[in-house]
């Protein structure tokens, strides 16, 4: 198809889309391989539809005006501290210990690169965590102030599950719901007499990693969706359904991203990487091993333990995984059950002993444990955390962070003091919204002091 031409001062150029990934405003934030993976699809999309694309990651810690201060530690490629400014904490989230702050590129450097011309047709910003919305209400101030004409559309995370909020607050002039597949083609059509056409199946698209000046990993999805209902998740909202992509075609990515890219460290975003592995993970896991050796794998979203058996351990191992971390969620059997029942009795341990066998590291293996759930007792978090560390594997406290819509939204409103449903800052996971009669900072200092020890 030949790409949409639009006539600019009599010069026939393509349409410009100025993507843009806003700032974190939290309370911490540390980069464990983040990268707007939706939007870069989109992008790659949009450039099979003849479109040009310019990205601003706020959060590209590589760029020059966005490193933090020389740190003394050597992080895992892909993961490491932002620059940081402190903020005066909102006034929801008041009297929380912690300092509140914007993290990512410096806003000069944002509206330098924002304003360089040529003029976009269209700015399309990206959100993720619904708390982090100051971020979004900030980048799209300062888009307006460059480009005052230009139509501004807000998609992702906090939009789909925030929507009336992000109408009311973002500034955008659309606020799109779901994968930004399916409207946007009505929507560039509408704002900008532009029209894209349909997009091609996601699945064999490569997200626009070139966008980038630097790179140093390559964020892998290879699959969206989830077969699970996990009562705290979003991840049924934000995608319906289970799409897993073609073993081959996953291959085909890593070998692209690995030979013209020249990278190494790959990261998976799945929300179910192990889902079915005998069709999916395993076959690409035994083509990286003949064929692409020396290779580095992350799993930074908790693994359903109960899918690793002796064989996954040892493919994994022998593939190169080396960040590894495991849903456990609690020990507590009645809450499990509540939460899914993904673990079963002994599962953890038998799942570590396999990880173990095959030669990983349990001090880097990380667990997750949810903490702070509607009706929870401190003392149970604190209990696991105490459990996987007896075991040498190392405990990461996942903080519940309410979302709208999940099966477990209607029970945290009844359970929380504050107006979730009215302000998303409350959902930060450093907040902990159901906090409970027991609760205090101290013993949250406790659990993570437990974590740690
Ligand atoms: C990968 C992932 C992570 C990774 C890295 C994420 C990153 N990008 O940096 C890691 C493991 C680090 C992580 C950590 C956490 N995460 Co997380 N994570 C995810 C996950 C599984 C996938 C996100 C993703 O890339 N999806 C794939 C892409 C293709 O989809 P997408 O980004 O949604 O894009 C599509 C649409 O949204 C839309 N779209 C996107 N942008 C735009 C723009 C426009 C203009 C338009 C029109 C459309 C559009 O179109 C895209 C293509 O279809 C999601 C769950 C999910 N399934 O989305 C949770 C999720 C985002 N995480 C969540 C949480 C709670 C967390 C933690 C707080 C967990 C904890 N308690 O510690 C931490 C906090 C991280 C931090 N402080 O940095 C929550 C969100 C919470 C919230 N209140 O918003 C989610 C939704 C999971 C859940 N519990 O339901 N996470």
């Amino acid at each position: 198809m030949l790409p949409p031409l639009k006539a600019d001062n009599d010069r026939m150029t393509s349409p410009l889309a100025l993507i843009i990934n806003p700032w974190i405003y939290d309370f911490a934030a540390f980069d464990l391989w983040a990268r707007p993976l939706g939007a870069l699809y989109l992008a790659a999309w949009l450039r099979t539809a003849g479109w040009e694309v310019r990205l601003v990651d706020c959060l590209d810690r590589l760029h020059p005006d966005s490193m933090a201060p020389a740190a003394k530690k050597r992080w895992t490629p892909g993961t490491g501290q932002w620059r940081r400014e402190v903020l005066p904490t909102p006034s929801p989230l008041a009297g929380l210990p912690r300092r509140y702050a914007r993290y990512g590129l410096p806003i000069p450097a944002f509206n330098r690169l924002v304003q360089a011309p040529p003029a976009p047709d269209v700015v399309l910003v990206t959100s993720s965590m619904t708390y982090w919305y100051p971020g979004v209400r900030r980048a799209v101030t300062q888009v307006r102030q460059a480009w005052p004409e230009v139509p501004v559309v807000l998609g992702g995370a906090y939009a789909t599950l925030c929507p009336d909020h992000a109408r009311r607050v973002s500034g955008a002039d659309v606020v799109v719901q779901g994968p930004g597949e399916s409207a946007l083609p009505r929507v560039l059509a509408e704002l900008t007499g532009i029209d894209p056409g349909p997009p091609p199946a996601w699945t064999s698209l490569r997200p626009a990693l070139d966008l980038y000046p630097r790179l140093e990993f390559a964020p892998l999805l290879t699959s969206r969706g989830c077969p699970y209902h996990c009562p705290y998740c979003a991840s049924n909202r934000l995608y319906p359904g289970f799409t897993p992509r073609d073993p081959d075609d996953v291959l085909d990515e890593i070998e692209d991203r690995a030979v013209r890219l020249g990278l190494s460290h790959f990261t998976f975003f799945d929300d179910a990487l192990l889902v079915d592995a005998h069709r999916r993970l395993v076959p690409i896991l035994e083509t990286v091993i003949r064929r692409f050796p020396g290779l580095s794998f992350h799993a930074p979203n908790g693994l359903h333990l109960g899918l690793i058996d002796r064989d996954m351990a040892e493919l994994m191992r022998a593939a190169g995984f080396k960040t590894l971390r495991l849903g456990l969620e609690t020990l507590d059997m009645e809450r499990q059950a509540a939460m899914g029942g993904k673990v079963g009795p002994g599962q953890f341990e038998t799942a570590l002993a396999h990880l173990k066998a095959a030669g990983f590291d349990p001090a880097r293996i990380g667990v997750y444990i949810l903490c702070g759930l509607p009706g929870q007792d401190w003392g149970e978090p604190l209990a696991a955390a105490r459990a996987v560390r007896a075991l040498g594997a190392r405990p990461f406290l996942a903080e519940y962070a309410p979302l709208p819509g999940t099966p477990l939204w209607q029970e945290t409103l009844r359970h929380s003091e504050f107006d979730l449903a009215a302000e998303p800052l409350y959902h930060n996971n450093s907040f902990f919204a159901c906090r409970g009669k027991n609760f205090s900072w101290e013993k949250v200092r406790e659990i993570k002091r437990a974590a740690l020890a």
